[in-house]
């Protein structure tokens, strides 16, 4: 059962180690996207620990030293939760858990917290529940029994709370109800999908909180909710709209991250579906983001699970309004110039530059350069409609020859 709990603030601490593959830099920066994880299931980041290693302890996963080093710290700072960047063997989960007794959550576990309490619709609610028994499955074992249960607070949310489902064979049998719930729903959504006709489908896809639904708002009118915390939108929204006399779907949905868990796009599958089926893809970028490049990779890479990579996109660089490049003085001549201190011209004249037409830089807050996001959305539309309906073709010109209208 999903839980909608309100939290009160949870102190937490967080874990991330160092490594051959990921450096010191690397490692705050993913801290830091596990602190806005945090945040946005309701707790507050006290102190973070790291630890260099080549590879993780297989059964505390950080160091003896450093545990107690953690350990220490919990207890003295009042902290209900540990959080590790590293998704936990569930053998590990359970000795951390042993030795900190308090509540061991992983990134994987985290965002299933966040997902559980975001759930609005029970389609939504369904997929995430199965995710969360999926995630539970190998965990059983000892996971929790220990901890007071009634005290809910981060990663308490949904399965595990009650001692009757700490049974495998319950958790089992709930897996495949949900399964079947699921694809019932999925063929509903199915039909619905073949209902809409042969509209040009184009989905918004991107990393969470890059201003997908914002953007969706200005151009459809529709009222999706939106806001400053990570994955606002679990369901997916499709709206008609039309550009100069130009008709099509326009779908909003669920936003990625990395290391999105494997079960959220498994049971997510039909939610994505809508990626998966879509004529054309805005991949919206949240560009004044120090990390906007990595988070394109990871969209990339799940666009390539859910088999929807190599259409065709349009880069939307949002956010336009917040960019601000490092400074570098000018007579410091020790620091390294790092695309870190571009301007936009200067990105514009990168990888961005081969990607040809298909770039647009906007500000969906702003509604800066909405026309140029228009017109471009218009003439890739077009030219997927008239493939579909040649015969009216001569119905929408191209964008520029509008008459009116014209820019
Ligand atoms: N400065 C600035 N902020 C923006 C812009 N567009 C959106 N935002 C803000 O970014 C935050 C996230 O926007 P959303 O539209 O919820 O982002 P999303 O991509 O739908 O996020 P998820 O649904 O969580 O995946 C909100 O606080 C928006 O107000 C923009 O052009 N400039
Ligand atoms: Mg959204």
């Amino acid at each position: 059962m999903i839980e909608k709990t309100d939290l009160s603030f949870e102190r937490a601490v967080l874990i991330g180690i160092v490594t051959r593959e990921q450096d010191e830099d690397k490692l705050e920066e993913y801290l830091d996207e596990l602190e806005f994880l945090t945040y946005t299931a309701g707790g507050e980041v006290i102190k973070r620990f790291s630890q260099k290693m080549d590879v993780p302890n297989p059964k505390t996963f950080i160091g003896t030293g450093k545990m107690e080093e953690v350990r220490e710290f919990v207890k003295e700072n009042d902290i209900g939760a540990v959080i590790f960047d590293d998704e936990l063997s569930p053998a590990q989960q359970k000795n951390v858990e042993k030795i900190l007794k308090v509540k061991i959550l992983d990134r994987t576990g985290l965002i299933l917290d966040i997902f559980a309490q975001r759930a609005k619709t029970s389609y939504a609610r369904t997929q995430v529940e199965l995710a969360q028994y999926e995630y539970l499955l190998p965990r059983l074992a000892g996971m929790w029994t220990h901890l007071e249960r009634q005290r809910g607070g981060i990663g308490m949310r949904g399965p595990g709370e009650t001692e009757i489902e700490t049974d495998r064979r319950i958790v089992r049998d709930k897996i495949s109800l949900l399964k079947k719930k699921l694809a019932t729903i999925d063929k509903q959504m199915e039909v619905q999908r073949g209902n809409r006709g042969q509209l040009v489908r184009v989905a918004l896809v991107g990393y969470t909180n890059v201003g997908k639904s914002t953007l969706m708002n200005v151009v459809s009118k529709s009222d999706v909710f939106a806001e400053n915390k990570l994955f606002a939108t679990l369901d997916t929204t499709v709206r008609k709209v039309v550009i100069r006399n130009l008709p099509f779907l326009l779908t909003d949905t669920v936003g990625f991250i990395r290391k999105l868990p494997t079960q959220l796009v498994e049971s997510f599958k039909s939610t994505l579906d809508e990626v998966r089926e879509a004529d054309l893809l805005l991949h919206v970028v949240d560009i004044s983001h120090p990390n906007f490049e990595d988070h394109i990779d990871s969209v990339n890479q799940i666009l390539t699970e859910i088999e929807a990579l190599g259409k065709p996109t349009i880069m939307v660089f949002n956010k336009i309004d917040a960019y601000k490049p490092e400074k570098l003085d000018e007579d410091d001549l020790m620091t390294e110039r790092t695309s870190a201190h571009y301007s936009l011209k200067e990105w514009k004249k990168t990888w961005m530059n081969r990607m040809g037409e298909n770039v647009l830089f906007i500000s969906a807050l702003n509604k800066d350069n909405l026309e140029d996001f228009r017109k471009k959305v218009y003439e890739a539309v077009r030219e997927i409609h008239i493939t579909r309906f040649p015969y009216n073709n001569f119905l929408y010109p191209e964008y520029d020859k509008y008459g009116e209208q014209k820019e």
